[in-house]
């Protein structure tokens, strides 16, 4: 492999040239928003974008440093913001940052052992997610919530756990303010 570079364009939001870009939309989260006969009514209408990743192109292999752009869109499936599917890594012995670039959000995190903590994010954040926490993105704002990350190349990403099991917290809005409330659902 060479050395190589590749543009962040912070107006157009993207990383070129992208290695891979991945949509998820509503119908890729069926289930994991609490309001599910919400999700579902919106379905029969629409299938909203909720967020896009932009990868700079570095394989998932020991040694390597992939790295991504996450564009997450502003909305709501009724009071939950819109949010990433989340995910434990593989090898759970990883970490991973976040660079926050735009727009405001939170960063949820959480352990097998039930250890919950919230980051605000906004422009400027560097969070750091250590070894063994899962981690999930939520949109609090207006606009784009984007932000850029990098982790190892081996660390593998484990979304069955989150599906079965969901997020300890959820980020609803509540008189016009985003609240961390505990996941009835969560098991
Ligand atoms: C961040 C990184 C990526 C991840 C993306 C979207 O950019 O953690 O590895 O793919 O967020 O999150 P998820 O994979 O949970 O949908
Ligand atoms: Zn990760």
């Amino acid at each position: 492999m060479k050395p190589f570079a590749t543009t962040l364009s912070f107006a157009e939001r993207m990383i070129t040239p992208c290695g891979q870009r991945t949509e998820r939309r509503l119908s890729h989260m069926r289930g994991m928003y609490q309001d599910i006969a919400e999700t579902e009514a919106i379905l029969r209408r629409d299938d909203p974008l909720i967020y896009e990743v932009y990868a700079g192109g570095v394989p998932e292999k020991e040694g390597q440093l992939p790295h991504c752009l996450t564009v997450l869109y502003p909305g709501q499936v009724g009071d939950e913001y819109y949010m990433t599917k989340g995910h434990f890594h593989v090898a759970m012995d990883t970490a991973e940052i976040y660079l926050g670039l735009e727009g405001e959000g939170y960063l949820l995190m959480q352990t097998k052992e039930g250890d919950s903590q919230a980051l605000e994010m906004e422009r400027g954040t560097i969070a750091y997610i250590p070894p063994y926490w899962a981690h999930r993105t939520v949109n609090t704002g207006k606009g784009p919530f984007v932000f850029f990350a990098v982790w190892p190349g081996h660390a593998g990403h484990d979304y069955g756990t989150i599906e079965e099991s969901g997020f300890l917290k959820l980020v609803m809005e509540r008189d016009g303010q985003p609240v961390l409330i505990p996941n009835p659902r969560y098991r």
